[in-house]
């Protein structure tokens, strides 16, 4: 107790492994550290090998990406329904003409395709996409997942998993074995923002549930969410919310939020992820490229975090007007934790302002980024991207920590980097979530 306290007043500094750095050793050993501590990266669209076609990887995939597909409609005399008639081979091919041989893949989900094709020492300024096809229809799917998680410096990703998806909830029902590297979430958009569509899907499991989600339908969506938590064992529950979303409200989406879905995570001890922001299908034709953004009144974050002070609260808005907001409501509201550049946040200009705001006001008290990769090379140089801007970032803060008085060691900034890329998702996914099980051994 004694050392503790006259360190705490400055008597005995405090004890720290390794040299001082020079402010010319900063940036590389911000870099370096960043290189060699494996990520867990808290939100995807990733799926374990188990689940079989669910899992996107390839070229085809990456290319029909739907950040791709918002850019091709714009470089392209192809109209939607043209593009959607076609093979995704041809779809493919389409894109990489239009995007990446007809103009120079300058955005950053251009430069991404970019990346990983170099990442696998694949030509990038080729006509046509048969070297690169050949090359990924050689791999053998688990021995890539091991080869990608280990290019992207990923230890863990966690997936994102509807038990209202007749295809991934059949996967379920008929058991699949975890997978260390794959942790699950169950997330709750059909029964949160579309129950008047969705409700017959738990009626027909034996759930007392009706169209208005009244009587006892809140307790047996209670129980549907119970039993799917020890089917699927997931590190937390999750809803995409449109920028329109209030609370309190009398909706059918905030009665279930209040009856079922807080209590079961509270006693469950699991995360309740709220990503909110999303304006659904501004143009239905793109199909998933169709959804855009709006400002979003958190005010209603505001309101449950303080209604419901045993919940904890993983969030990730949409608009970059809300993102200094949520950073003051994370300073005021312990259980709340921002995650992620978010969707349309994802581009180096904007991930730098956010997470320099986000250090400047909450430290390392948040979780920097997610990739939300939807097929499996894309960690590559979504995480690629981030470790980039991250080691900027850090080195400038560091930098200022020491003009002003407090020098740091390589010991402080892997205490950092790990808070940042590791140890805030497991504190905060609780007891039972397995986030570091799988090796964190970097090659
Ligand atoms: O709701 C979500 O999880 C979003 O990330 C959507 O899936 C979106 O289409 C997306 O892929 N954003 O990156
Ligand atoms: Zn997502």
């Amino acid at each position: 107790m004694r050392t503790a306290f006259l360190k705490s007043t400055g008597q005995i500094p405090i004890s720290r492994d390794g040299d001082l750095l020079t402010e010319a050793q900063i940036f590389s050993t911000v870099k370096d550290v960043l290189a060699t501590t494996q990520v867990i990266d808290i939100h995807t669209h990733l799926f374990a090998p188990a689940f079989g076609k669910l899992g996107l990887w390839g070229i085809d995939e990456l290319l029909t990406y739907h950040y791709l597909e918002a850019e091709f409609f714009r470089c392209s005399d192809t109209r939607p329904e043209q593009y959607w008639s076609l093979s995704k081979r041809d779809q493919a091919d389409a894109i990489w003409r239009a995007l990446f041989v007809d103009n120079m893949p300058v955005s950053e989900a251009t430069r991404g395709i970019i990346a990983v094709l170099k990442a696998f020492h694949l030509p990038t300024d080729r006509p046509d996409l048969a070297e690169a096809r050949s090359f990924f229809k050689a791999q053998t799917l688990e021995a890539h997942i091991h080869k990608v998680f280990q290019m992207a410096g990923v230890s863990t990703v966690v997936m994102t998993n509807d038990p209202l998806d007749p295809e991934e909830a059949a996967v379920w029902l008929n058991g699949v074995a975890s997978d260390k590297q794959f942790c699950a979430v169950l997330r709750l958009d059909r029964i949160l923002c579309n129950w008047t569509t969705h409700w017959q899907v738990l009626a027909g499991q034996g759930y007392r549930v009706d169209e208005q989600a009244s009587g006892k339908s809140g307790t047996e969506v209670r129980r549907f969410l119970v039993d799917w938590y020890e089917r699927m064992q997931p590190v937390y529950m999750a809803v995409s919310l449109p920028d329109t979303f209030e609370y309190p409200s009398d909706t059918i989406g905030n009665r279930l939020l209040k009856e079922a879905v807080l209590p079961a995570c509270r006693d469950l001890e699991v995360p309740l992820s709220l990503m909110i922001g999303v304006r659904k299908q501004v143009n239905p034709s793109l199909r998933l490229a169709g959804d855009a953004l709006g400002r979003a009144d958190l005010r209603a974050l505001e309101n449950l975090c303080r209604e419901f002070p045993a919940n904890r609260f993983l969030v990730s808005v949409l608009s970059r007007e809300n993102q200094h907001e949520l950073c003051v409501y994370a300073r005021k509201f312990s259980n709340l934790m921002p995650f992620g550049c978010w969707w349309f946040m994802n581009n180096p200009s904007i991930v730098e302002e956010i997470t320099r705001e986000r250090i400047e006001m909450l430290g390392t008290s948040f979780i920097p980024q997610h990739s939300d990769a939807r097929v499996l090379e894309q960690v590559i140089y979504k995480w690629n991207n981030t470790r980039r801007t991250l080691a900027r970032i850090l080195s400038d803060t560091y930098r200022l920590l020491s003009e002003d008085g407090r020098g740091v060691t390589r010991g402080d900034i892997q205490r950092d980097v790990t808070r940042l890329f590791r140890s805030n998702a497991e504190a905060w996914t609780g007891p039972r979530a397995h986030l570091s099980d799988a090796s964190t051994q970097t090659s």
